[in-house]
């Protein structure tokens, strides 16, 4: 079972638009497929360039975005987003390596498909290639406005965002982040469901992060014959929140 475990959360930071699921219906307005950021019904496309120029600062990274139309990819419509973006969180500098990873889902279901960005190159409070991971908003009129996932597993040299993942991965009816690192632990779990401006939460309603530590989760051998001396169970550490109210479903 560790085997499976490791898998499936190796996949997900190694694969970053393959969780990319299918949002819960329960909400006023239907969600968004990823990648229509203006909620059309058509899809749009983001292109991650973590080795762009921005602003005279080598590889500080941007991301271009270009929407889609009835005949296809609109040219005329292409955008660059930055660290230099009004609404953007942060600056852009030499070696942020923005756009390393992007994902994308509707992550407040409002009928706008949302858009993360991997960060890796960032430093934070001091802390070389710490690492950030922002969500950039869809609306009508296109991607607007940002805020910064958490980093609860804040250490020199995180590369927190070199991948980015989304999908229900605790199975709980809403979507969660998953962030890929190079630090103490490679996968950040996030839990959904998420807003524009509440705090970051977990699904039972308790706040994430709520601890500046990682925990580790572990499951005990299933109920029945004891398994004979020395077989190991699994066990899953993520940085931040782990679902406790129930089972995961891996
Ligand atoms: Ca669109
Ligand atoms: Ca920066
Ligand atoms: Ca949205
Ligand atoms: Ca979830």
């Amino acid at each position: 079972m560790r085997n499976r475990i490791a898998c499936a959360l190796l996949a997900a930071a190694l694969t970053p638009l393959a969780l990319t699921l299918s949002a819960p219906a329960a909400h006023a307005a239907p969600a968004a497929k990823p990648y229509d950021f203006n909620g059309d019904g058509l899809a749009d496309l983001a292109i991650g360039a973590p080795g762009a120029t921005v602003g005279g600062k080598a590889k500080a990274g941007a991301v271009s975005v270009v929407y889609g139309s009835s005949t296809g990819l609109k040219t005329s419509t292409r955008t660059l987003i930055t660290q230099n973006t009004a609404g953007v969180p942060g600056a852009a500098e030499a070696d942020d390596a923005f756009g390393s990873a992007v994902a994308s889902a509707d992550l407040n279901t409002d009928g706008y498909a949302d858009l993360l960005i991997g960060t890796p190159g960032e430093d934070v409070n001091g802390d070389t290639n710490d690492g950030t991971v922002v969500v950039v908003w869809g609306a009508k009129s296109g991607l607007s406005g940002a805020r910064t996932v958490p980093n609860s597993n804040d250490r020199d040299v995180d590369r927190y965002g070199q991948t980015v993942a989304v999908g229900d991965v605790d199975a709980d009816g809403d979507l969660d982040i998953l962030v890929g690192a190079n630090g103490l632990f490679t996968l950040a779990f996030v839990n959904g469901p998420f807003t524009r401006t509440s705090s970051f939460q977990g699904g039972s309603g308790s706040g994430f992060p709520t601890r500046t530590r990682p925990r580790t989760a572990s499951r005990p051998w299933p109920s029945g014959p004891s398994p004979p001396p020395g077989t190991p169970t699994w066990s899953c550490t993520a940085a931040g929140r782990v679902p406790t109210t129930r089972s995961p479903t891996w």
